[in-house]
């Protein structure tokens, strides 16, 4: 969402803080959505194996929260030993400049509500099982969190010179999308596939979908859709890549973008090196 406002939108902004944030309220939630979260988790669990990355399934290993929707202030006791992060409560989609500015500051948003049983397969907004489960594990790899904060800095900067649309790509064919080389082949380690039960075997296993190498700028160019699984996933070496990637100052970045058109989603160009 690039938009400044948050209407029409499901979360409740009403008792928000000046940061956006809210208490997670862990006591509101009724024993359906802790029976739906049970569902979502033993959905994705069966799948994660085969399906994600080392790093998200060795993380997923040390956190216990399958049995009940997790109490946000618990898992910050482990998160902020390990890299530092702390996740937040939020009312759901934050501002850009917002967003930015928690993960700049080693700050996840985590949506507190949870979907309806009929949004067992899809939903448009994240919420708690997208945020939770999607993003959390991997805020445990020091590399990713890295990777994440220096994404939040490079955000703020974005805003300031206009080019919030071409760093939301980066987003979404990262964090939210992206593919990952292993010795045992691709596998995922963006949020929105993981936690997904439909995209997360597709993206991995399907002929469909083309699998591009990890290329900044091809990737900053690149339109996406946000209501049907990816047409294209590009695929980094490692989280390290990622980081090394958003180090330098993006400014000549933007400007050069600035003269292409943008990329269609589907498309593969002649300059595109092919994964998988
Ligand atoms: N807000 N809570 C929340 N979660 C997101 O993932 C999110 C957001 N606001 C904006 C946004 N993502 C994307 O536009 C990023 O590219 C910034
Ligand atoms: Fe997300």
């Amino acid at each position: 969402m690039t938009g400044e406002t948050t209407h029409n939108l499901r979360g409740d902004y009403s008792g928000m803080r000046p940061d956006y944030t809210v208490e997670q309220a862990w006591a509101a939630y009724s024993p359906a959505e802790h029976e739906l979260w049970r569902r979502l988790c033993a959905r994705q669990a069966a799948l994660v194996p085969q399906f994600a990355c080392r790093e998200f399934i060795d993380s997923l290993a040390t956190l216990d929260f399958s049995a009940a929707i997790p109490r946000f202030d618990e898992v910050n006791a482990k998160l902020a030993r390990a890299t530092g992060w702390q996740i937040v409560a939020v009312p759901g989609l934050l501002p850009d400049r917002v967003f930015f500015g928690h993960l700049a500051s080693r700050r996840f948003p985590v949506t507190v509500w949870l979907r309806k049983p009929e949004e067992f397969d899809y939903i448009v907004e994240p919420d708690v099982f997208h945020d939770f489960f999607g993003h959390v594990p991997l805020l445990f790899d020091p590399a990713f969190a890295d990777y994440l904060q220096a994404y939040g800095q490079g955000g703020l900067k974005a805003d300031r010179l206009g080019a919030i649309e071409m760093l939301s790509r980066l987003y979404w064919y990262t964090v939210e999308f992206g593919l990952i080389e292993t010795l045992a082949g691709i596998r995922a380690y963006g949020a929105g596939i993981l936690s997904s039960g439909g995209e997360l075997p597709y993206c991995v296993g399907s002929g469909e979908p083309n699998r591009i190498r990890f290329d900044l700028l091809r990737i900053m160019r690149t339109r996406y859709k946000i209501d049907t699984f990816q047409e294209t996933y590009f695929v980094i070496r490692d989280f390290r890549e990622l980081f090394e990637a958003t180090e330098p100052d993006f400014t000549p970045y933007y400007e050069a973008l600035a003269r292409f058109d943008p990329v269609p989603a589907g498309t593969v160009l002649p300059t595109d090196r092919l994964a998988g």
